[in-house]
């Protein structure tokens, strides 16, 4: 059995295997291939000079934060400080879009809220986006049973920008102490706590802390988000010029299916500002 890359410190890779954590370095035939290792990865190890002899081909791949393997991209929103965003949200769902991970998206600090409208229009905004959400404080656990039991057995990265109670919800959902930051109301963010990406052991599977960010550079070119943004898989090919947009061309079925109502100018202008943030048009950067 191979073994699992749960955690990089400086050039040492943390290898699970068989129960049994070792501290490994890359073989020579491996550095000199020039291949890269992530945390997810699945590598064949020496354990008795505890060295990465070889690395197994990937089965999906997140450059930002860099983990291999992923079965689940869970999207954490908190409620209030700092706001739901759907803009971040229908961001970060480009991102498993394009990486083909299956996305869930958890609302948190359900206790700030005061206005049950508040929930419900962002519950009614997720539903048209076709994804999964659920809604839990992770101060009393209220609404984590039922994500425990979907995320069994699987690998989970968290994402989301600092503050929005990604560690508060790893505690919250299990036994581990991972160190929570303080929000500051001054400056409508929280503090960046998490260093490092980890893998940890829960329910089967595992969870993946990662460093928040506050904001949020999608590693996709304007192509790749023209296809990946959440609802526009079902225009490719359908627009005058193949390589559309959806900004300013003529002809273009995006545009037409906002001007019938059927695609939400929130949504759409949330695209429009993506695609201006990303520098690259096509894939020659890749
Ligand atoms: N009231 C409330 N506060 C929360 C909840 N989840 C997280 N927090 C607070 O939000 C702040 C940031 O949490 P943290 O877990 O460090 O966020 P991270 O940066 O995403 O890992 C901390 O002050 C937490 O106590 C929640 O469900 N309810
Ligand atoms: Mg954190
Ligand atoms: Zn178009």
């Amino acid at each position: 059995m191979p073994g699992l890359v749960i955690n990089k410190q400086k050039s040492s890779f943390i290898v699970a295997k068989n129960g049994e954590t070792y501290v490994t370095k890359p073989s020579g035939n491996l550095i000199k291939s020039r291949q890269t290792i992530y945390v997810g990865d699945y590598v064949e190890i020496d354990t008795e000079n505890n060295l990465i002899s070889e690395l197994l081909p990937r089965r999906n791949f997140l450059i930002r934060p860099p983990i291999a393997n992923v079965d689940i991209v869970l999207i954490v929103m908190s409620m209030v400080q700092p706001d739901f965003s759907l803009f971040l949200v229908e961001k970060f769902l480009s991102y498993a879009n394009f990486a083909e991970i299956k996305p869930l998206v958890i609302i948190t600090k359900q206790d700030k809220l005061d206005s049950y409208e508040l929930l419900s229009n962002i519950q009614a905004s997720l539903d048209k986006l076709h994804v999964k959400n659920y809604v839990v404080n992770n101060k009393s656990g209220e609404g984590l049973d039922v994500v425990r039991k979907y995320l069994h057995g699987k690998v989970v990265a968290l994402m989301g920008q600092s503050g929005v109670g990604k560690s508060s919800f790893i505690n919250a959902l299990t036994d581990y102490d991972r160190e929570v930051g303080k929000f500051s109301i001054n400056i409508n963010r929280g503090r960046h706590v998490t260093k490092e990406v980890i893998m940890l052991p829960f329910n089967a599977g595992y969870l993946v802390d990662t460093p928040g960010f506050s904001s949020f550079e999608l590693p996709l070119t304007k192509g790749d988000l023209a296809e990946n943004f959440p609802g526009f898989k079902k225009y490719i090919g359908t627009c005058k010029f193949n390589d559309c947009l959806h900004v300013n061309e003529i002809g273009c079925s995006v545009k037409a299916d906002v001007s019938a109502g059927l695609i939400s100018e929130e949504s759409y202008n949330n695209y429009v500002m993506i695609s201006a943030e990303l520098k690259f048009f096509s894939e020659d950067y890749k």
